[in-house]
């Protein structure tokens, strides 16, 4: 299968033919698409070397699939065109995800409702992901009436200019070109993308929107805190869900063992709860310090850690590529 990975020489770009490579994607030709300066560039994939093509280049060669990760700008105008030639896009920017008329896929949540119709599709952002992963099957069993989250974020999240500046600081260096408005190492922001105009930033918001959209309900209540921390790694996440009906623990548990993608790693005795370090480079959504909310019945407490740039993006895109593979929706 022809495949193009546009924006291939970012941090998610590489995770993505990583990914690829790594789940054995029948990849018959791989289209790498990057700026025009990095036109001409190779790039090594299963032991082959390829040259980085043009847009134009790309759309001209008809792939199956392209996977977007190259900002919702580009996504906002290239995307329709390789649609237009009959290529399924899976695009991992914000620039389709609230579109009415495009779906938000969490493939083990709703892969299912994939057609033929569809041609851009929309991957969802990190820190939405691994918590509708953890929740949806709580959510069909006790029905969620309201989260509240803060997230503790790598900065892997933010792209290399982001590392390159917790690594030169925690070298003991200024950042040359800094990602941030503050430092982050030793440090602390609880600033995620830009603010919207009711003070949330669009991090926020983003959890906020595609958490309805995903889980098709849009009477969940959402409220959100997204926070950077000196990381990498993975994202990691307070959630409290608040359920509609009364559950037991051991049914939280057990839901959460069944849950294809979650890994449940709560011993407190022996100190085993998710930590990024865990989480990184693996695609499973670790669980833990599942408790009671003893303030309010019906609520549950729980930490929620994944790799953002593999399930968070890379792994979640493939696996939509895979999943439509699977239902005879790309062409070969
Ligand atoms: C972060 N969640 O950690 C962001 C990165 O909408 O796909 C991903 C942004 C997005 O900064």
């Amino acid at each position: 299968m022809k495949i193009a990975v546009v924006g291939a020489t970012g941090l998610v770009g590489g995770e993505m033919l990583k990914v690829l490579a790594e789940r054995n994607f029948p990849v018959t030709e791989l289209l790498p698409v990057a700026s025009e300066k990095s036109v001409g560039q190779e790039i090594e994939f299963q032991g082959k070397k390829y040259k980085v093509v043009s847009m134009d280049a790309a759309i001209a060669a008809r792939p199956a699939v392209a996977i977007f990760s190259a900002g919702g700008g580009v996504s906002k105008e290239q995307a329709p065109r390789f649609a237009e030639v009959g290529t399924v896009v899976i695009d991992n920017s914000s620039a389709w995800r609230m579109d009415p008329t495009k779906k938000l896929v969490v493939p083990e949540i709703n892969a299912k409702e994939l057609t033929s119709a569809d041609k851009i599709i929309a991957n969802p952002n990190c820190s939405t992901i691994q918590m509708v992963l953890a929740l949806h099957q709580l959510h069909e069993a006790f029905q969620i009436k309201r989260i509240v989250v803060s997230t503790y974020q790598s900065v892997t999240g933010t792209g290399k200019k982001a590392v390159d500046q917790l690594m030169e600081e925690r070298a003991g260096q200024t950042a040359s070109n800094p990602a941030y408005p503050h430092p982050i190492d030793l440090n602390v922001l609880p600033h995620i993308d830009v603010f919207e105009d009711n003070g949330y930033t669009k991090e926020e918001m983003k959890m906020v929107r595609e958490t309805k959209k995903i889980l098709g309900d849009d009477t969940i209540q959402v409220t959100a805190t997204a926070v950077r921390i000196p990381v990498m790694g993975g994202h990691s996440e307070a959630v409290n869900v608040e359920f509609a009906q009364e559950f037991e623990l051991s049914d939280v548990y057990r839901i959460l063992r069944e849950t294809d993608g979650v890994e449940v790693v709560d011993d407190v005795a022996q100190n085993q709860y998710p930590m990024p370090k865990d989480a990184h480079g693996k695609d499973a959504v670790l669980v833990g310090r599942l408790r009671r909310d003893e303030s309010q019945p019906r609520t549950l407490n729980m930490w929620v850690v994944a790799d953002n740039l593999r399930k968070g993006a890379a792994t979640n895109a493939v696996q939509i590529a895979e999943a439509m593979m699977k239902m005879g929706l790309l062409r070969s």
